[in-house]
This record gives C-alpha cells, structure tokens and sequence, in this order.
C-alpha cells in the first residue's frame, strides 16, 4: 500500500474515535488498519536515514491526534530502556527484524537491576503494542550485524518525551525525544535500496 493510504485510514480512524477512554475495540481496528495498510518498502524510502551512532527517528506525520514516526536501526543499535508515557505505542516491522524486550515497571522506592519479562523477535510483517498502564516499560534492538531494520511507529497521541530506566539501578530520567531534521538528507533511492539489501 501507499503511505497515503495509512495515513489517511490513520486520520479518520483517530477522528471517528469515540471521545474519553480508548476501548480495546479501538485499538483493534488501529492495529488492523496498520496491518491492512502497511506501506510498502518503497513507500518508505524517502524516511529512511542512517547515523552511525544511534537510530533515527523520522518524521512521517503528526497531528494532535497521533505521530507515524519511522525508526531506522543500524546493526546491532537499540534503544534505551525507556516508557512511552500517556502513549499509546503500536509498532511494525518493514525491513530487517527487531527484539523487543519488556521489562516490569520498576518501583521508585527500590534499587535493584532490572530483570526482563518479556521478550520478542519481531520480524517484517508483525505488529507490537506497548501502553504505560501495563505497567511494562521495553527496549528495541537490531540484534543483526549486517542488516538495517526499519519500523513504523504511531504514538497516539505523539510522543515527545519519555523516561529513560538504569538497567542497573531501575531509576529513570525524563528524556525529550527528538526528530531527524529532514529524513533521507541527500539519499538516493539507489542507496537507499542498498542499505535495506530491498
Ligand atoms: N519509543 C522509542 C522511540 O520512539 C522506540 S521503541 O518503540 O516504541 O524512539
Ligand atoms: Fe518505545
């Protein structure tokens, strides 16, 4: 499909969500339409960029409703362990594969190494979803040498900042989180098409 499409599927879902609490069925029909209408890899091109430092984070869209967001890994990059707060999160895999590993909530009042409860290998095509009242916090890596991932993100509603958790210590900082300045700076689809091997 083409990124219009999800976007404007995206829109009109959010715009017809019944007003006051997000229900289970919502979210549904948000992981539905994101599965029925992820975009194809070309789709994405032009949002992919690369920094060998850290991934990237670039901007698709963002309304007061949600942020489509498309996260670009290098091998072996992650993030920090960190929540989504007041965020819905549902995430999706387009190239390469990502683990996600979920960690309990740590209580503020203890200091103690941060033990995961949850892991998963996300490969291309599967969907994940994260919110901060299951009291679950996660990181996400490339765990690949060689292959760069891709993801699509909506935070709803956009997420501008999050806490980011001490594997050691389980405290945690508030951290504002940052868009690539004009995604695919000075790319070539040709490129583009060699770093995701597409
Ligand atoms: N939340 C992280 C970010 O937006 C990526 S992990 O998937 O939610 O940078
Ligand atoms: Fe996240």
């Amino acid at each position: 499909a083409r990124m219009d499409s999800l976007l404007s599927s995206l829109v009109s879902a959010f715009a017809e969500e019944p007003e006051g609490c997000r229900t289970d069925r919502f979210r549904e029909h948000v992981r539905d339409v994101i599965l029925s209408e992820a975009p194809d890899i070309q789709a994405i091109y032009k949002y992919v960029s690369c920094d060998c430092h850290k991934y990237t984070r670039n901007l698709i869209f963002e309304n007061e409703d949600f942020a489509l967001v498309c996260l670009c890994w290098g091998p072996k990059q992650s993030s920090t362990i960190h929540d989504h707060p007041e965020s819905d999160c549902w995430l999706t895999v387009v190239n390469g594969s990502l683990k996600e590993t979920q960690f309990p909530l740590p209580s503020s009042s203890f200091t103690k190494p941060m033990v995961p409860c949850a892991q998963d290998c996300l490969k291309k095509g599967d969907i994940a979803y994260l919110r901060d009242e299951l009291d679950v916090v996660h990181s996400i890596g490339n765990e690949s040498e060689d292959v760069f991932a891709v993801s699509l993100h909506v935070y709803a509603p956009p997420l501008h900042h999050c806490n980011v958790y001490c594997p050691e210590t389980g405290k945690c900082n508030s951290v504002c989180m940052s868009y690539r300045e004009g995604a695919s700076v000075g790319r070539s689809e040709e490129d583009v098409r060699r770093l995701l091997k597409a």
